[in-house]
């Protein structure tokens, strides 16, 4: 076993070190779960259910001390934070109601009786980033326990603190030994091995394009199952006919919140030309007046970047010619800050229009009327998020139904509730997390004829 430093990337102080897992341990780790799979798929639907929503309710116990971890372990503010815990608690909570759901059919045949039933496919190995560790974690492991399959967790070796917490809690409240486990360490090894290890039936990977791909084509050569929740360059489109006012407000929020590390930032913001200039008048307070700063205040409603590299790449971004709008505050000292910017690109071509920065920068364009604004939020090789600001109920519908996205919201931000489908288009992903049919991505259909 190696070992990694945890850092808190408001302080930049080592928080603790942990093991890194080697590639013997993560096989065993997974020939646990293997054998741990007959007796959890076997228990009845109501017991599983009922050692889920025993987690959901330890998860809610703990709340307060698995959101302080995650303030210094990924520099979230405490609100942020204590959603995130919340949000575990509500997944669990939904995915209990899972395994009782999870109906076949009877098709009418000649000859006999046809039933469909949804069998669980095994061990899951599940990838998280950094970004959201909680959130993300719960998404895949909680709808495939409940569907009956065992779970290795690896989280981000950057922030593993409230992963081994949720390991923790899941015994405490009685999940049985290795149907659910955490392992520490490398993507390259422990995340790789879960691509190549013929046991692990699905990969769940959320984090980067590019690995993205790369998990992929390796889950090719086994035909593995494989659900991808990939990276973002999401349009917040503001017509004319808006409530100008609150799409100002709010615009700030919808990218900048947890300092723009966010797959669904809205990181371009497409404006009608006849009301661009009032809404950078109303843009610019709204971005200088984000709080950025300690996030464990209660007060603060952006924090650090994750680290120093992390940093250096969004300022990559930020080229001598790029031409800044303005930019909100951020603390000096020790800690990975990096301000609110606003830019107002040139071409077509900027990185800022079509690469995903992963930080608190948004790049502000015109655009001229509703085929140019879809034309335009279309413009990407993603398709995950995006908000729609307009008056108009009618245009409200074409344009969302026109936007190559997986998850749109009309005069609001919002794109995830637990109970309904989060996804993306295009190069954002592939297959569904959250909602009714999240147990069904962790099974196989398999069809039997009864001759009679
Ligand atoms: P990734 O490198 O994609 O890492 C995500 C997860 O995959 C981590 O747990 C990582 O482990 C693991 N991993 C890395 N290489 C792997 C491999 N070859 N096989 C299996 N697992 C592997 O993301 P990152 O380095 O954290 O961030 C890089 C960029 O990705 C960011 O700047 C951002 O643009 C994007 N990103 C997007 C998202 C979402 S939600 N769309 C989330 C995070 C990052 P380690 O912790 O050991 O690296």
């Amino acid at each position: 076993m190696t070992s990694a430093q945890v850092i808190n990337p408001a302080t930049e102080e080592v928080v603790t070190t942990i093991e890194a897992a080697s590639e013997a341990a993560t096989d065993a780790a997974i020939a646990r779960a293997q054998q741990a799979g007959a007796g959890w798929r076997a228990l009845a639907p109501g017991d599983r259910a009922r050692l889920l929503r025993r987690f959901a309710d330890a998860v809610d116990a703990d709340l307060e001390h698995l959101a302080r971890l995650e303030v210094t372990n990924a520099g979230h503010t405490i609100g942020n934070a204590r959603w995130e815990a919340g949000n575990v608690r509500d997944v669990l909570h939904y995915s209990a109601g899972l395994p009782e759901r999870l109906l076949g059919n009877q098709i009418p045949v000649a000859g006999g009786v046809n039933i469909t039933f949804h069998e669980p496919l095994g061990v899951v190995g599940v990838i998280v980033p950094w970004n959201f560790p909680m959130p993300i974690a719960a998404w895949g492991f909680a709808p495939a326990l409940a569907a009956g399959n065992t779970v290795v967790l690896k989280p981000a070796e950057l922030t593993p603190l409230t992963a081994i917490r949720l390991g923790e809690l899941a015994l405490e409240a009685g999940l049985p030994e290795n149907v659910f486990q955490v392992v520490t360490g490398k993507g390259s090894v422990v995340g790789q091995r879960f691509v190549t290890h013929p046991a692990v039936r699905k990969v769940v990977f959320t984090g980067s394009t590019e690995v993205g791909k790369q998990i992929m084509a390796g889950c090719a050569q086994q035909v593995k199952r494989v659900t991808l929740e990939l990276g973002g360059k999401s349009a917040n489109v503001v017509f004319a006919d808006a409530d100008l006012e609150r799409a100002a407000a709010t615009a700030p929020y919808a990218v900048f919140d947890n300092a723009g590390q966010d797959c669904c930032a809205r990181s371009r913001i497409l404006v009608q030309r006849s009301v661009f200039d009032r809404f950078l008048e109303l843009l610019e307070p709204a971005v200088k007046g984000v709080r950025v700063g300690d996030p464990g205040d209660a007060a603060t409603e952006m924090g650090p970047l994750i680290s120093a590299a992390h940093r250096d790449q969004v300022a990559g971004f930020i080229e001598p010619s790029t031409k800044i709008a303005f930019t909100g505050t951020r603390p000096d000292g020790p800690g990975f800050w990096f301000a609110p910017t606003v830019v107002l690109p040139t071409s077509p071509a900027d990185r800022l229009l079509t690469e995903e920065v992963f930080g608190p920068v948004v790049a502000v364009l015109p655009f001229e009327d509703e085929a140019d604004a879809i034309r335009i939020a279309n413009d990407t090789e993603y398709g995950l998020s995006g908000s729609i600001w307009t008056s108009d109920v009618g245009r409200a519908l074409r344009v969302s139904r026109a936007v190559e996205s997986g998850n749109l919201s009309v005069n609001s931000h919002s794109s995830v509730r637990y109970w309904t489908p989060f996804g993306g288009f295009k190069q954002s992903g592939l297959g569904r997390e959250l909602g009714p049919d999240a147990a069904r991505a962790f099974t196989e259909t398999k069809n039997v004829f009864i001759a009679t």
